[in-house]
């Protein structure tokens, strides 16, 4: 728990996930340039409005991965041994997981994610699904370590971790990751893991700034929810979306910015916004396939086979530890 938490916890008395949330927002706030962290979008709010992003007809990811998981089922559900524990890191919505669930035989199904009542909901709804399959679900941060149920400790393990949820990550935290990910799963483990694809930037400009305004909401709802959770009392109409593709960087920046010069108050601390400020809210990196080989090499992992859409939008990978 980071420096401000434990204080503001105790002057606020704040449980521990809400703490973290306000420590983490005063101190994001209090940098130059500001900032919020993106795995606070996943409120009850924020992972409905993903979901809506999800059946955008801009945005591709989520539905070009799933032709591929469903293109490629065999081959990939050959990479999930017969009796495996299937861990999946940031497990949201399950439409994913079940297409492999169908397919394999794995022994216990490991969901892990930051939205515990999200993740209970699911849990349920998959066991009522998969009668026989064991659902052990893990509410953390799947970017620090945590333990694996000792239901476990003895099956063979497969990481899945779709949906380029690993672009979220700076090249150096994506490797730390991985890194964890295969000391978590390990020795021998594997992962089946999706990764969004460097393409024509009017392509994903447009998916990141959809006609409908969705992404703008699931943006806006983050400062929402400070609203709703930490007793901020930030003018929503004031802050706009902005979502660019940063070239150089390799990677979609999403921002709010500020339409004015403007005072707000989280807890008992204010910031002062000038007009045209940003909040930095995300970056998406987009990799090439060499980029990425290189990625998981320096992390301990072995790209063992690679598969991708027709028009080379995205890609499925599994990885063997090396
Ligand atoms: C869930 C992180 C993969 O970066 O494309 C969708 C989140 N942000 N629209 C992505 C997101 C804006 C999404 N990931």
């Amino acid at each position: 728990m980071n420096v401000h938490a434990t204080t503001l916890a105790k002057a606020h008395d704040l449980d521990e996930q809400t703490s973290a949330f306000a420590g983490d927002v005063i101190g994001d706030l209090s940098q130059h340039p500001k900032r919020l962290s993106p795995k606070y979008f996943y409120d009850a709010k924020g992972s409905e409005l993903f979901e809506a992003i999800t059946r955008l007809p801009e945005y591709y990811p989520t539905r070009t991965e799933l032709g591929i998981l469903q293109e490629r089922r065999g081959e990939i559900s050959a990479i999930v041994r017969d009796g495996a524990a299937l861990v999946e890191f940031g497990a949201g919505a399950t439409t994913k997981v079940r297409l492999l669930l169908n397919g394999c035989a794995v022994g216990a199904y490991v969901p892990v994610d930051i939205s515990g009542d999200f993740l209970t909901a699911q849990a349920e709804a998959l066991r009522q699904d998969f009668p026989g399959l064991d659902v052990y679900p893990v509410a953390a941060d799947f970017t620090e370590p945590f333990a694996l149920p000792s239901a476990v400790a003895a099956m063979p393990k497969v990481g899945f971790f779709p949906g380029s949820t690993l672009g979220n990550l700076e090249p150096h935290e994506a490797r730390a990751f991985l890194r964890c990910a295969c000391d978590i799963l390990g020795q021998g483990a594997r992962m089946v893991i999706g990764v969004d694809l460097e393409k024509d930037q009017r392509v994903l400009h447009q998916a990141y700034n959809d006609a409908a305004g969705v992404t703008a909401r699931f943006n806006l709802n983050l400062l929402d929810r400070i609203n709703r959770e930490l007793g901020g009392n930030f003018d929503t109409s004031e802050f706009r979306h902005q979502a660019i593709y940063n070239s150089g960087r390799h990677r979609i920046e999403m921002h709010l910015i500020s339409t004015r010069a403007q005072q707000v108050r989280v807890l008992d601390r204010s910031f002062l916004f000038r007009p045209g400020e940003s909040i930095h809210t995300e970056n998406s990196y987009k990799y090439s396939l060499e980029r990425f080989t290189a990625l998981a090499h320096g992390a301990g992992w072995t790209r063992r086979e690679s598969w991708t859409d027709p028009q080379r939008m995205f890609s499925v990978h599994a990885l063997v530890a090396a």
